[in-house]
């Protein structure tokens, strides 16, 4: 059995959990700044927020779309053992060092400093440190009181401020138009409509997720975001907040003045490199994150997965990943890896996001708004929500990592097709194709759900289509 030492969350516990299915008498201890065990982040923005249990935020249990009730940790209390008694466990185990900081490596000696000068010494180990949340320079420079009142949302304690905070104010302001700020908006939104809390969202963009749709598909879901009772402000960039008569006073470039009491930042993430220099890992300087192999491998014995890993993908090259499954699936790989199975990373992940129980998608490879897009639409049925997928498939959250699939052959074709946009108006579901050099780079499945493996098998041949209206029928979307 060899001692494996991971740092911290989702990439590592998939990590242990791999090491373990292959290696059973391995040892293998997982260290977090967190003082929690391993848990999973999205419900933290979705269904957390649609709990109706007023202990939510104690329990952190949720029930899922399909009424089923789980927990946001990967596994209970007894499912480790304790890290003093790691080392004399006869058949090894998964060990948590909770509210520890690795802040040093050392390489050649093995070993790593913790925040209390405690050395612990591995075999292997994986960096798994994902990043911390990115601020806007405007409110760090705003002074104590605008950043007592700005969240920055990651964990599970900025879960159970905000949600505290919303309950104590009229007004919330969420900057950021990506994946997390909708989702926060969405879920603030619906519970403004039982209280007389106004949110609002801002961001640069011209609609919500205009970095990932195509403009027309961004329009439309701007105008369900609102729906749910988000105050939208666009193309709005923050000149500067201040704190003035127990509001907050965002000024807006154009002009424009907002007031509010309590502003969310989701502003991107940063990828975190602190043990870049000690441990004598390259940064990239285009993703940022520690450079990997596309065997996730960054020195002998160290391996970087999740937020942090900038990896070699040997379909679409290099990229860093900010997502669940991602971090689920490079962790299982790097586990399997530091085991001795030495295979390339290959298995493309995808990730999902949802704007209330109605309206989710899910995505594959690279989606940028930038590159040119296909989109084919078809008319949405009450059976074509998140909950209606996650009723019918039975599984928690709709981590595809959790519930593998097999794939049909897409037909190939040799010319691409324009760019056209399907269905006016009524884009309840569909398949938007992105392209780069003819060739399809990613995938978003816009309330169709549990096609992914189509979806991946497609990237993955990496072929030119001529006609991407045919590629699209591999998907059913007009079956049902
Ligand atoms: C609110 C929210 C909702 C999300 N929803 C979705 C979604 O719907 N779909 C999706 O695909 N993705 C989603 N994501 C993204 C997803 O959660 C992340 O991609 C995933 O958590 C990355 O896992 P990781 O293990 O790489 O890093 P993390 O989960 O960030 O874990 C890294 C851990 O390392 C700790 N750490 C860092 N440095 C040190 C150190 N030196 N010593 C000790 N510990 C350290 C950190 O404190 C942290 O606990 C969401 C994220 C958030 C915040
Ligand atoms: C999207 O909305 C903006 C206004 O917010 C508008 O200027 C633009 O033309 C719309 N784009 C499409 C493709 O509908
Ligand atoms: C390419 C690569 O880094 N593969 C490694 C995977 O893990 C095994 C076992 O540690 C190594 O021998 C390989 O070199």
């Amino acid at each position: 059995a060899t001692a494996e030492r991971c740092c911290t969350r989702t990439a590592s516990f998939a990590a242990a959990r791999s090491i373990r299915a292959r290696d059973p008498g391995a040892r293998v201890l997982i260290v977090t700044d967190e003082p929690d065990l391993p848990y999973m982040r999205p419900p933290l923005s979705k269904e957390l927020w649609f709990s109706d249990d007023p202990s939510v935020t104690e329990t952190l249990r949720f029930k899922q779309w399909n009424g089923k009730e789980r927990s946001i940790y990967f596994q209970p209390p007894s499912f480790y053992i304790n890290p003093e008694e790691l080392n004399s466990a006869e058949n090894g185990g998964v060990a948590v060092l909770t509210g520890k900081k690795v802040v040093h490596m050392d390489v050649r000696g093995n070993k790593v400093k913790l925040d209390d000068d405690t050395e612990i010494a591995y075999d292997k180990c994986l960096i798994a440190t994902g990043g911390v949340p990115r601020n806007l320079q405007v409110i760090e420079r705003a002074g104590e009181e605008v950043m007592s009142k700005t969240t920055l949302f990651r964990k599970i304690e900025d879960f159970k401020l905000l949600d505290k905070v919303s309950r104590n104010i009229k007004s919330v302001t969420i900057i950021g138009g990506g994946f997390l700020g909708s989702e926060l908006a969405c879920a603030l939104g619906r519970r403004s409509a039982e209280s007389d809390l106004e949110v609002i969202q801002m961001f640069p963009e011209k609609g919500n997720m205009g970095k990932v749709l195509p403009e027309y598909l961004s329009n439309w879901t701007t105008e369900k975001v609102k729906k749910e009772g988000v105050k939208i402000i666009s193309e709005a960039l923050v000149k500067s907040v201040v704190a003035k008569d127990d509001k907050l006073e965002i000024l807006l470039k154009d002009g424009r003045l907002v007031k509010t009491d309590h502003i969310v930042a989701a502003v991107g993430l940063e990828p975190n490199v602190d043990l870049a220099k000690s441990a004598g890992l390259e940064v990239d300087s285009d993703f940022g994150g520690y450079r990997v192999n596309a065997e996730l491998q960054a020195r002998s014995n160290i391996w970087v997965a999740g937020d942090a890993a900038c990896f070699y993908d040997i379909r679409l090259g290099r990229r860093r990943v900010e997502h669940h499954d991602h971090a689920v699936v490079s962790g299982r790989l790097a586990g399997e890896n530091m085991t001795g199975a030495s295979k390339p990373y290959w298995h493309q992940s995808m990730f999902w996001s949802d704007l209330g129980p109605d309206v989710g998608y899910e995505a594959i490879g690279i989606v940028d708004s930038s590159l040119p897009t296909v989109g084919v639409f078809a008319k949405a049925t009450a059976k074509d929500t998140p909950k209606a997928a996650t009723e019918k498939s039975g599984t928690g959250i709709r981590s595809e990592s959790e519930t593998e699939d097999t794939a049909v052959s897409p037909v190939a074709s040799s010319t691409p097709a324009p760019p056209t946009v399907g269905h006016k108006d009524d884009y309840g579901k569909g398949v938007i194709f992105y392209l780069r050099d003819k060739v399809v780079v990613g995938i978003i499945l816009w309330n169709v759900f549990n096609r992914m493996p189509i979806a991946r098998k497609i990237i993955k041949d990496g072929e030119e289509h001529a006609d991407l209206n045919e590629v699209a029928k591999l998907f059913n979307i007009h079956e049902d």
